[in-house]
């Protein structure tokens, strides 16, 4: 039987990494972090949490000698290291505990298949935000990087120790840099997530207006389920390579918003520029979007747009769910949720 190692199996991917490999009959050691409360709602929604063939493994990415056990215990062939601080906005406030978690904590991994055994296939959970500032679009495994969060730096050392293990020690090391992708197991913290989840609840009567930052920023949003069907992709080639996975079109944050009040039938007009632009319903002329300055970040990424050519030539790899599917999923997703009185 195939055995597979998922760390952060609590968040948005592992979970549905973990589905996946379930599926495809592994056997998963998903691991999650001591904390006061353990979140497991995402493996729960998705039915496998209490899966058979599915362990839940105590472990921190920062310790080396707890990765070294989570390799000798399991026995796994393929490691997929999806845990990280990966919320940008957190780590200008938290760079050092991001360098720690999303930057180090990788080379703990890398350390301890050097040590345990060499033919143990990685997967790095590159990300996008390594291009940062914009240079050229769309951007592909050649475009140059330059990071413009403490994340993305993190991300970049990563990134590069993952193509320096495979090419030094000859480890299976593979780098997915993936753009942005979304679902209704997205945390609450992430622009489209809030975006849906604020719309459930005004719609519902539960809030009146939604707070943003930056809404000039774009993005290229895919559908996260299509995301990690990638990543495993990459772990069955001849050889470990870097990828991109991205839909290849990109929006602004404004449109994301204007979708999701579009899936409750209310048209959303914007007025104004910066931080005096608002968001007013066509129909009544109430206020349903405002700026608030506190959620612009110190430095922004303006543009992504991929270009995931090469996944397609080499893994067959191509996207399937549009972004106006995408939203109107989240957004029924979310008012469900609120309707039901759940929070998550
Ligand atoms: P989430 O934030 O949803 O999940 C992150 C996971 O990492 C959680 O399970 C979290 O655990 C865990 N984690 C955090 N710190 C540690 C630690 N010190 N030790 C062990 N586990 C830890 O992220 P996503 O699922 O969205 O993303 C998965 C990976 O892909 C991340 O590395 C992210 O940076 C990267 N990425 C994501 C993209 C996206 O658009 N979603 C795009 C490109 C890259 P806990 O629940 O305890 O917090
Ligand atoms: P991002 O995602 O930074 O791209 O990182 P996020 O959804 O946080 O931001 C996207 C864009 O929206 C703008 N924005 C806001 N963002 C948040 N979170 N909250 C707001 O209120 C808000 N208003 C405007 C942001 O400024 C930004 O431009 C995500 C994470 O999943 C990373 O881990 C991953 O590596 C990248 O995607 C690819």
């Amino acid at each position: 039987m195939k055995s597979a190692i998922i760390t952060g199996i609590t968040g948005q991917d592992g979970a549905y990494l973990a589905q996946l490999l379930l599926d495809k009959g592994y056997r998963v050691f998903g691991t999650f972090r001591r904390t006061s409360s353990v979140n497991l709602w995402r493996i729960e929604e998705l039915g496998i949490a209490d899966h058979p063939q599915l362990r839940l493994v105590e472990y921190d990415l920062t310790d080396l000698s707890s990765s070294i056990r989570l390799l000798q215990q399991s026995e796994a062939r393929e490691v997929y290291n999806l845990a990280a601080q990966s919320f940008v906005g957190v780590s200008f406030d938290q760079p050092l505990t991001t360098a720690q978690i999303t930057g180090i904590g990788p080379l703990n991994l890398l350390e301890a298949i050097r040590i345990v055994d060499p033919t143990i296939r990685f997967y790095q959970a590159s990300t996008s935000e390594m291009f940062g500032k914009v240079q050229s679009v769309p951007q592909n495994e050649q475009t140059p990087f330059w990071p413009r969060s403490p994340y993305g730096v993190s991300k970049l050392y990563a990134h590069w120790s993952t193509v320096n293990y495979r090419e030094s020690y000859g480890i299976f090391g593979c780098s997915g840099i993936l753009f942005n992708h979304e679902s209704p197991l997205r945390g609450r913290e992430f622009v489209t997530r809030k975006i849906t989840d604020t719309v459930a609840k005004i719609a519902l009567g539960q809030l009146d207006c939604l707070m943003l930052g930056n809404i000039d920023a774009k993005r290229d949003w895919g559908f996260a389920r299509e995301y990690v069907e990638g990543m495993w992709r990459m772990m069955q080639a001849d050889e470990p390579d870097t990828y991109v996975l991205a839909t290849g079109r990109t929006e602004t944050v404004r449109n994301f918003v204007q979708r999701a009040f579009q899936a409750i039938g209310r048209t959303i007009v914007f007025s104004g520029e910066g931080e005096t632009e608002i968001g007013v319903d066509a129909d009544s002329g109430a206020t349903l979007m405002r700026i608030d300055p506190r959620f612009y970040r110190p430095a922004e990424v303006d543009l992504l747009i991929g270009d995931a050519r090469y996944a397609r030539e080499k893994l067959g790899w191509t996207p399937q769910t549009s972004l106006e599917t995408l939203c109107d999923m989240m957004v029924q997703a979310d008012l469900r949720r609120n309707e039901a009185g759940v929070s998550f």
